[in-house]
């Protein structure tokens, strides 16, 4: 059985092509900043979104028409596997990444969904032999049921807690036997909707704890992933303790657990946060966090989560300049957490919003490695701080001067000179880069 039978694996056709089925910018092979962009993108197709969604939401039933949905149960869990590595091989992308119920369906007891996430691990390991695309992580869906209503590792019912607790335990064992290079924790309930009956303290308390227990327990089987926090504010819960990359570190920082954990940084979730997206990945790069993307993007116009497909080639460039800077993502990768709008419901929607996404991404690296390799922020910036290089400037960066020297200095001054930032100047700039990537110019 196939699902996306009228449609063949997708290639790189240039600029020019109209065929709708191609890339336009993504070329896998072609090398960028020395290496190829497959290596720099690592794209990655998120399950949930693409075979798992139904494109409901809180007005209106779902649209999607998925041809794996006549099958119920076990039966379409083993279809969507199916149309994955279907997918995955059209689109050529290197990498996936799923909560353990997208695969699965719950059983009627911790013990039967065990064993049905055992089913469909089985039978994603036979296809991975075989296939090239390998998970780029795993997690566990800790906060949709309702048994997760007052949270999972912050809840105030240690029942809940524990059987949080092994639904990481089997993510974990999941993820080793899958061989993913990550594991992320998305604490989508781990917040609070208000003070008045929340013991805040004992909440984070738990939380550190039920992060140190799966550090332990990744550690005793031998799984070597990079763990990685997920940062998101205000949804669902009115406060989200992982809100934005810095209070994830500031708690990972509290409790000991810097060492084994970076980030994972949506942009979607950094605009919620009321940061850019290069906030975020800037945030995390400068102190060594970065770890993972989800590469989605809001809508401007509306306060939530909206998941939509990377299409602004702005915030591609700025994004992949931040990781280019960092030297790439280390063993993450670029992880379309996005879905297709609702009017958007045929399965070939799947696949040209997979190609918009690359697409962008692929223009944005080529536009920042041009940017740095011009060194055009690295000028204006170099310029900026010069007052640091020499003189009292220099001094206070070596930690060679106190306030009795700047009060002096201070007092010597006949008036001080600002320079301009010059920011429509810079930005008057990028637009020329972006217009002159694939002018031939
Ligand atoms: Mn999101």
């Amino acid at each position: 059985m196939t699902y996306f039978s009228n449609i063949s694996n997708i290639k790189y056709e240039g600029s020019n092509s109209t065929n709708p089925y191609a890339f336009k910018f993504y070329n896998p092979e072609e090398k960028v900043g020395g290496k190829t962009m497959e290596d720099y993108l690592r794209f990655s197709v998120a399950y949930w979104h693409t075979f798992t969604e139904d494109l409901s939401d809180p007005f209106g039933a779902g649209t999607a028409v998925r041809p794996w949905d006549h099958y119920d149960g076990m039966d379409r869990a083993k279809a969507r596997v199916d149309a994955a590595f279907e997918l995955f091989e059209k689109l050529d992308v290197p990498y996936f990444c799923f909560h353990d119920v997208d695969i699965a369906p719950e059983g009627s007891h911790l013990r039967e969904s065990n064993q049905n996430i055992d089913t469909i691990v089985a039978m994603m390991k036979d296809y991975m032999k075989d296939s090239k695309t390998k998970l780029l992580w795993n997690t566990v869906n800790n906060f949709t049921h309702p048994r997760f209503v007052h949270g999972a590792g912050s809840s105030n019912n240690a029942d809940v807690f524990a059987y949080a607790a092994a639904k990481v335990k089997k993510g974990l064992e999941i993820g080793k036997e899958l061989g993913a290079e990550n594991y992320v924790f998305w604490g989508g309930r781990e917040g609070y909707e208000t003070l008045l009956n929340t013991d805040m303290k004992r909440e984070l308390d738990h939380l550190s704890k039920f992060y140190h227990m799966a550090v332990a327990y990744a550690k005793e089987i031998g799984f070597d992933a990079q763990f990685l926090i997920e940062p998101k504010p205000k949804e669902p819960t009115t406060h989200q303790y992982d809100f934005d990359v810095a209070s994830g570190y500031a708690f990972l920082q509290r409790y000991g657990l810097q060492n084994h954990f970076k980030f994972n940084i949506e942009a979607n979730h950094a605009t919620l946060a009321g940061h850019t997206f290069e906030h975020e990945l800037r945030y995390a790069r400068v102190n060594n966090i970065l770890g993972s993307v989800d590469a989605n993007q809001g809508h401007q116009l509306l306060g939530w989560d909206t998941d939509e497909f990377p299409t602004d080639l702005y915030a591609t460039t700025l994004a992949m300049y931040e990781i280019i800077k960092n030297g790439g993502l280390g063993r993450g990768g670029l992880n379309f957490d996005a879905k297709v709008r609702r009017g958007s419901f045929e399965p070939e929607d799947l696949v040209h919003a997979h190609i918009a996404g690359m697409d962008s991404f692929a223009v944005g690296l080529k536009v920042a490695q041009k940017l740095i390799d011009d060194q055009v922020l690295d000028n204006v910036i170099e310029e900026r701080y010069s007052s640091f290089d020499e003189g009292i400037g220099k001094e206070i960066e070596d930690g060679t001067t106190d306030f009795h020297k700047l009060e002096e200095h201070a007092l010597n001054l006949d008036g001080i000179q600002n320079q301009s930032g010059r920011l429509e100047y810079i930005k008057a700039t990028i637009n020329q880069y972006l217009l002159k990537a694939y002018a031939g110019a």
